[in-house]
């Protein structure tokens, strides 16, 4: 049998002190989304900061989007019991001057059910999606990064931190996250959404 070095001794003080003085610095970059942790509702009881989908659009799917709490912390909650189309709520901000790269980290957990054996829908799961404009009103996204930039395919075991950086598409100035499922009958949390521009 090899011995190994003890991982508490010599390893667990490192964690302590990168821990130590690495969550100050997370906490003091300014969040793009501040309702981002799903705490706020607004008047139909939903998380502020995001657009979400149309409840009468929603029945045609018989998906539900709501606020659901478990031991005081509240997240938002996808119930699509279908395959078929996006269920998304979205988020549209002003990329800061200057900002090189996107930050975007989040918590997701994804109880899946079924992913559409559709070949000409791309990307499905329960997923983050980002697509960059130049215009706040635009539309003009073609031809530079965007659509479904992380996916998750099957259920997960519990909560999971999920973390990307994205490069800004020279001269976008503003960015939609949009979160939810794509061709995906699941039933999908998120919380803790955080977007950060790195100059
Ligand atoms: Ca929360």
């Amino acid at each position: 049998m090899i011995q190994l070095p003890s991982f508490s001794a010599a390893v667990l003080p490192l964690c302590i002190f990168s821990l130590h003085f690495a969550a100050p610095s997370a906490q003091a970059a300014d969040n793009l989304l501040p309702e981002g942790n799903m705490e706020t509702v607004d008047g139909k009881g939903l998380p502020e900061g995001f657009n979400h989908p149309d409840p009468n659009w929603l029945s045609g799917f018989k998906a539900v989007v709501s606020v659901a709490g478990e031991e005081g912390n509240n997240f938002l909650r996808f119930e699509v019991p279908t395959t078929e189309g996006l269920v998304a709520s979205t988020a549209d901000l002003p990329v800061p001057e200057g900002a090189k790269e996107i930050r975007v980290a989040w918590k997701v957990r994804a109880n899946v059910k079924e992913v559409s054996e559709n070949t000409d829908q791309s990307g499905r799961g329960v997923c983050l999606i980002v697509t960059w404009f130049s215009e706040p009103e635009g539309t003009e996204n073609r031809g530079y990064k965007h659509g479904v930039i992380d996916q998750t395919t099957e259920s997960t075991d519990g909560w999971k931190d999920k973390e990307v950086t994205l490069p800004v598409p020279e001269g976008k100035k503003f960015m939609t996250i949009s979160i939810g499922t794509k061709g995906t009958a699941a039933t999908a949390d998120f919380d803790d959404v955080v977007i950060e521009a790195l100059q």
